[in-house]
C-alpha cells in the first residue's frame, strides 16, 4: 500500500486525537489546538478586540512600552522565532526595535495557514526585517527554523506571547518551555507572555462575552469536526461554557449537550452518545501569578532577565536567558 499523503496523514492523527478525546471517561475532551483553523483564528482574533477579552491589549501595551528596553537586553540578536505568531501585531513593534540597527529575520511558527499569510503580509513592509513563515507546529518549526535558519554564533529571540503557554496544564507547561529551551543555546532569549489572576468574574466574562464571539470560537471546533471528519454535530444542541477552577488556576471552556444525543464521526469511525447535560473539554487557559511565571521559567532552565506588567488588566511578559 502506498504511504498516505501529508494532509491524509494530519487527517487521519486529527480523526485519532478526536476519537480519543471523546471515547474517554468520565470527561470528554477536544484539544484546544483545533480551534484554530481559519475560521477558528478569524474568530480569535474578534475575541482580542471584544471589551471583555483585555489580554490582548495588555500585551500590546506592555510591548509597546517597552519594546526598547527589550531590544537593548538582547543585544546582537538578529535571528527571531515567534509561537504561534496569530495576525502578528503585538510584534510588531518588538521587530521595530531588533532591526533599528541591523538586519533581522523573522520566523513567525503557525498552524493556521490563513493566520501566517497574514502575519507575512502585515509584517513584510519593515525595511530591514526578512520574514520566513513556518506552517508547523511550535516544537517542530522551532527546530526546522534553528537548523535552516541560525548561522553560526547567531542569537535568537524566541517569542511566546499572548498567554499561550496557559493551554498547557502546570506541569506541561514546565514541560514545554524546557524541550524549547534544548533548542536553543546560552546566550539566546525566550520573552514568554502570561494573562495574571484576576477576580473571577472578571475571568469567566473575558471567555463568555456578550456578543457570543467566544462562543462561536468553541462551537466552531464542531463545526469543523463536521467538515474535516464528516461528522454531524447539530451546533445548536451545544451550549458553549466557561467556569474557573480556583484549584487549578484556570478558566476552562466546556460545549455542553443540551439533550441527549448521539452523533456520528465518520472519519473517526465513531459514534458518541452524549446524555443531556454531558460537556466536551475543549480548553484551558490557566492564569498566574508573577512567582509562578518565575518558577516556570527556572524549572526549565531559564534564568530571569526582566519582567514588565501591565496596570490595567494584570498580564506579565517576562524575559528570560538560555
Ligand atoms: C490564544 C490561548 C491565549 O486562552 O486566552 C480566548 C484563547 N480562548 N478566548 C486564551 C482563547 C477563549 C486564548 N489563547
Amino acid at each position: 500500500m502506498a504511504y498516505p499523503k501529508l494532509a491524509d496523514r494530519k487527517r487521519s492523527a486529527f480523526a485519532e486525537d478526536v476519537r480519543l478525546g471523546l471515547t474517554r471517561t468520565p470527561q470528554k475532551e477536544l484539544p484546544s489546538k483545533y480551534l484554530y483553523d481559519d475560521l477558528g483564528s478569524a474568530l480569535f482574533d474578534a475575541i482580542t478586540v471584544l471589551p471583555e477579552y483585555g489580554v490582548t491589549r495588555a500585551e500590546e501595551r506592555v510591548l509597546t512600552t517597552h519594546a526598547n528596553e527589550l531590544a537593548r537586553l538582547v543585544p546582537e540578536t538578529t535571528l527571531v522565532a515567534e509561537l504561534g505568531s496569530g495576525s502578528g501585531r503585538k510584534t510588531r513593534r518588538i521587530l521595530e526595535a531588533l532591526s533599528a540597527r541591523r538586519r533581522i529575520t523573522y520566523c513567525p511558527i503557525e498552524i493556521s495557514p490563513a493566520a501566517l499569510a497574514h502575519c507575512e503580509q502585515a509584517l513584510g513592509d519593515l525595511a530591514r526585517v526578512d520574514v520566513a513563515g513556518y506552517q508547523y507546529e511550535y516544537l517542530d518549526g522551532l527546530k526546522r527554523v534553528v537548523e535552516e535558519r541560525r548561522r553560526d554564533g547567531e542569537r535568537l529571540l524566541v517569542m511566546f506571547l499572548g498567554s499561550t503557554i496557559g493551554n498547557f496544564r502546570r506541569l506541561a507547561a514546565a514541560h514545554f518551555l524546557r524541550d524549547i529551551r534544548h533548542l536553543m543555546r546560552p546566550g539566546d532569549a525566550l520573552i514568554l507572555g502570561a494573562d495574571l489572576l484576576k477576580p473571577e468574574p472578571v475571568l469567566v466574562g473575558a471567555y463568555d462575552d456578550a456578543a457570543g464571539v467566544t462562543a462561536a470560537f468553541n462551537l466552531n471546533l464542531l463545526g469543523r469536526l463536521n467538515r474535516e471528519l464528516g461528522a454531524n454535530f447539530d451546533l445548536r444542541q451545544f451550549a458553549h461554557e466557561a467556569r474557573f477552577d480556583p484549584v487549578a488556576g484556570a478558566i476552562e471552556m466546556h460545549l455542553r449537550s443540551k439533550r441527549d444525543q448521539a452523533v456520528r464521526i465518520e472519519a473517526a469511525g465513531c459514534t458518541i452518545n452524549f446524555a443531556e447535560g454531558e460537556t466536551i473539554w475543549t480548553e484551558a487557559s490557566h492564569k498566574y501569578t508573577l512567582e509562578d511565571v518565575a518558577y516556570m521559567g527556572d524549572v526549565a532552565g531559564f534564568s530571569w532577565t526582566a519582567q514588565w506588567t501591565d496596570a490595567e488588566w494584570p498580564f506579565a511578559d517576562t524575559l528570560f536567558a538560555a
